[in-house]
């Protein structure tokens, strides 16, 4: 897909902010730092809609994208940012939970992992409240370009078989470092909702 129009909408702390239209949203979930934020840019192709930082740990509020009017890419605070004080990191987990139990519109959850590492605890703890939810979800290997070109298969296919044994999600390997795979991400993103 060719993104044409994309803007922010807003900032919500709270439920009672998220947009009240009812437009699909499509969330990015994972930790801090794994690169949501470069992920929503690259595919929209725009280097600075969704605030980005070297400094995990910045993001407290969710940031609502509104894609050609057809549907919001929704930028959580990421988790596990070992820095914040365990009551810190406590809070940004119930309001990612509160995000993902009240929002009545999430059409996808697009779950970011680290293709250069096992998943963290925290990592298995979303995933496992992910599966849950019961919502659709795609998991993204991020950050391919820090490996290999000839070991990316592998390592996806290797974090697939720890996360998701039964392997009824789709995996896929992304970079925002070097744009590839987009046009693969894009695709499983479309199979999953009419744009
Ligand atoms: N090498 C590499 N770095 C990335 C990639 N995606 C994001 N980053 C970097 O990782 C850091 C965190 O990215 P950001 O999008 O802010 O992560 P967020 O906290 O999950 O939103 C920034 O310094 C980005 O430039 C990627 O695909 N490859
Ligand atoms: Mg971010």
């Amino acid at each position: 897909m060719i993104v044409k129009n994309s803007q922010f909408k807003i900032s919500a702390v709270s439920p009672k902010q998220y947009p009240n239209d009812n437009l699909p949203q499509i969330v990015l979930v994972g930790k801090s730092n794994v690169g949501k934020s470069s992920f929503i840019n690259t595919l929209v192709n725009r280097k600075g809609l969704a605030r980005t930082s070297s400094e995990p740990g910045k993001t407290r509020q969710i940031n609502f994208y509104d894609i050609d009017n057809k549907f919001y890419f929704v930028d959580l605070p990421g988790y596990g940012y070992s820095k914040m004080s365990k009551v810190e990191q406590e809070k940004v987990g119930s309001f990612i939970e509160e995000y993902l139990s009240s929002s009545k519109n999430i059409a996808l959850i697009v779950f970011l992992i680290d293709i250069r590492h096992l998943p963290t605890e925290n990592d298995k703890l979303m995933y496992d409240y992910i599966f849950k939810t019961n919502l659709p979800c795609i998991v993204i290997a991020n950050k391919a370009d820090k490996i290999a070109v000839t070991k990316v298969d592998e390592e996806v296919k290797n974090l697939q078989e720890i996360l998701n044994p039964l392997k009824d999600l789709k995996f896929l390997p992304f970079s925002s470092e070097r744009k590839v795979y987009t046009d693969e991400v894009w695709k499983a993103i479309e199979d999953i909702i009419i744009l």
